[in-house]
């Protein structure tokens, strides 16, 4: 069987798991925790030298990267999917060009959720210029979905869900944890929410929610 290592508290691993769940493909589940350098083990390294969360071990096949895990499923398994069509070229592509956006645009909400909830945990110093142009690049974001990825559909790629809403939405629910204010982004927020209430999406945030739970008891997300 399929062997899926993740971190509950990773967006990218959340993400896979989502969509392993909705496809209903039989898969075992190997947690790991990030914060304990269990990703770091030698048993992990000599299947996955970059030593990151998530992966996928296929028989003797390794596949890494959420996207291409994705992906790999679907192909592999000759998976109808509205979530990547395999018979609809361009509507892939559609779906492909939100996913490569996503590593250096959407994904910045790491940065932002790690210097305010990680940085201080760990003791380390947070410089507030670095701080301000953290937030500054998470508006962007959240203001390109609300005038471009959403605008005049339901979804990022139109009228379904696709991969694209599953991997933007654990990327930016993350913020929750540290009371981003997703009211700014109304467009964006109702999608979140749409998403979000997908119930493999839901469970695959349980981790999250608890931690979300700590940090921002009064969320909208937690309703
Ligand atoms: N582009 C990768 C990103 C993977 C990634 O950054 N994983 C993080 C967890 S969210 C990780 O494993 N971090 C551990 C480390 O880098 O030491 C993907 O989409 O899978």
């Amino acid at each position: 069987m399929i062997k899926l290592y993740i971190d509950w508290i990773s967006q990218p691993s959340r993400a896979v798991k989502a969509v392993l769940d909705i496809l209903k493909v039989p898969h075992e589940v190997k947690a790991l925790k990030i914060q304990f350098d269990e990703h770091k083990s030698p048993e992990f390294t000599a299947i996955h030298p970059l030593q990151q969360l998530p992966l996928l071990q296929d028989g003797d096949f390794t596949v890494a990267e959420s996207h291409n895990i994705m992906r790999y499923v679907i192909k592999q398994k000759n998976i109808q999917t509205h979530l990547y069509p395999l018979i609809d070229i361009k509507q892939q592509t559609r779906i492909d060009q939100y996913l490569d956006y996503h590593h250096t645009n959407t994904r910045k909400c790491l940065n932002l959720y790690h210097s305010v909830l990680i940085s201080p945990i760990k003791g380390e110093k947070v410089f507030p210029e670095i701080l301000d142009k953290e937030r500054q690049d998470v508006a962007k974001v959240f203001s390109f979905f609300e005038s471009n990825w959403l605008k005049g559909k339901s979804y990022i790629c139109g009228d379904q869900l696709t991969l694209a809403d599953i991997s933007a939405c654990s990327e930016m629910l993350q913020l929750d944890m540290i009371k981003f204010d997703f009211q700014k982004y109304p467009i964006t927020n109702a999608w979140l929410h749409r998403v979000i209430r997908i119930p493999e999406v839901h469970q695959a945030h349980n981790v999250a929610f608890k931690i979300i739970k700590k940090y921002n008891p009064s969320s909208e997300f937690l309703k």
